[in-house]
């Protein structure tokens, strides 16, 4: 979702996805931004040159046909969609002001079909996501945001280190928040279908947003997702829960004062739960002859009786008790494992996958002076290409260890389907799905 920084798509989505969405009391405040009364949105379209403006000065340029008419077809849609806007709340001031001078955006339709499938590995994964400079610059954003930060974790209960790690990787501490009208981008993804539904619940919620006056259209900024600001917030998550910090009356996330965007996040991840003082996980070592069926994140247990079966700290002692915690092996039994904690689901409320997850939470406890992780990965392994674990699923099912299905996603049925496979043919049953499993089951 956001090209330059690390993180992966689909921010907040989740959570989005869902989000109910209200109109908030009150109208536009913004006189500047609208059109003369009366305009409708396809004459605002319609009206507006599709390529450039009649500047005799210019030489024409050919049109790609294929763009008109998905301008035309675009233009349909948003007609279609007022009504629709209507019934959620939606004043036509505010539909008129947003879709002034809007037009189909291609390069957001190109971007949503080419979205890099990930296909990295945990390692490679985090030596980008939490490199030395990532490091750095959070210990220098840290300093010098120190006295809105200790303010924020005060009233939140949030720790500092924490925000300033999903900034950094959100955003790269707000340096790449995305420069793209957000009202067009989600317009354009609405009218594609691809994931029609997600995005038109996704501009209701930012078209509510611009009712209530929190940012002007053109100042609401975000990538080709739509997702917007120094943390990047979805429209459904920032009316759900994003703060006006300030006190200025706007819940501002866009500007450069990173203020009410670190509090957003802060409220979002305290409203799923947040325990302050709780490790997201603590890196662990695993004894010998360990039985790996125990590391599955449905089976928690309080860190003493992890001590007790052998799973301690790299010193060998048992993890400090912040509550119950699960066994997570991101790369199989060959790399890291972790005891992960509450918080570990907090963060996946922003991002659901491991990678990002762990990131998160190591790149925190770096900012705050911690270790890095002291394990080795299996580095000569390369991750399975979609096409891979497609036929991993299959040719499991085959052998008649069930996947739920052949979709090229390993969850926990695949995992399941995994460790019954390789419990079958003596091999550590630790659900891990790499090249090496593969290569067995050809
Ligand atoms: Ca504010």
């Amino acid at each position: 979702m956001r090209q330059a920084t690390l993180g992966t798509s689909g921010i907040l989505s989740v959570l989005a996805a869902c989000a109910a969405v209200a109109a908030p009391p009150g109208g536009s405040a913004r006189p500047e931004s609208r059109p003369p009364d009366g305009i409708t949105v396809a004459t605002a379209i319609s009206t507006r040159p599709s390529t450039r403006p009649a500047d005799v000065s210019v030489p024409p340029v050919p049109v790609d046909p294929a763009i008109l008419a998905a301008q035309a077809a675009f233009d349909a849609w948003v007609a279609g969609f007022r009504p629709r806007a209507r019934a959620a709340g939606i004043k036509d001031a505010t539909l008129d002001a947003a879709f002034a001078g809007v037009t189909y955006d291609p390069e957001v339709i190109a971007k949503d079909r080419n979205q890099t499938e990930f296909n990295r590995t945990i390692w490679d994964y985090l030596d980008r996501a939490v490199s030395e400079t990532r490091i750095a610059n959070g210990k220098a954003a840290l300093e010098l945001h120190a006295a809105l930060l200790d303010r924020i974790e005060a009233r939140y209960g949030v720790e500092k280190e924490v925000l300033v790690a999903i900034w950094g990787m959100e955003s790269a501490y707000g340096t790449h928040r995305g420069s793209l009208d957000v009202i067009r981008s989600l317009a354009t993804l609405s009218h594609d279908g691809r994931r029609g539904k997600f995005f038109e619940a996704q501009l209701i919620a930012a078209l509510t947003i611009l009712q209530s006056g929190d940012t002007a259209p053109r100042d609401m900024t975000g990538s080709w997702a739509g997702a917007m600001g120094h943390t990047q917030f979805m429209p459904g998550s920032y009316l759900d829960l994003a703060v006006d910090f300030t006190g200025d009356g706007r819940r501002d996330i866009w500007s450069d004062d990173p203020s009410d965007a670190l509090a957003s996040t802060a409220a979002y991840l305290a409203h799923h739960g947040w325990t302050k003082g709780q490790p997201w996980g603590v890196e662990v070592m695993l004894p010998q002859g360990f039985d790996y069926a125990l590391a599955d994140r449905k089976l928690k247990k309080a860190p003493s009786d992890w001590a007790a079966l052998g799973v301690t700290e790299r010193s060998g002692r048992a993890v400090p008790d912040h509550g119950p915690a699960a066994l997570l092996l991101p790369a199989g039994h060959e790399g890291a494992a972790f005891l992960v904690f509450d918080n570990f689901q907090a963060i996946e409320r922003y991002n659901a996958a491991d990678a990002y997850v762990i990131s998160v939470g190591h790149l925190s406890d770096r900012i705050a002076g911690g270790e890095a992780f002291a394990a080795e990965w299996p580095r000569e392994d390369r991750a399975l290409t979609r096409a891979e674990r497609k036929e991993v699923q299959a040719r499991l099912t085959a052998a008649s260890f069930d996947t739920g299905g052949v979709d090229g996603m390993i969850g926990p049925n695949t995992l399941a389907a995994v460790r019954a496979f390789q419990k079958s043919k003596g091999l550590v049953p630790d659900g891990y799905a790499g090249p090496g499993l593969l290569d067995r089951l050809r």
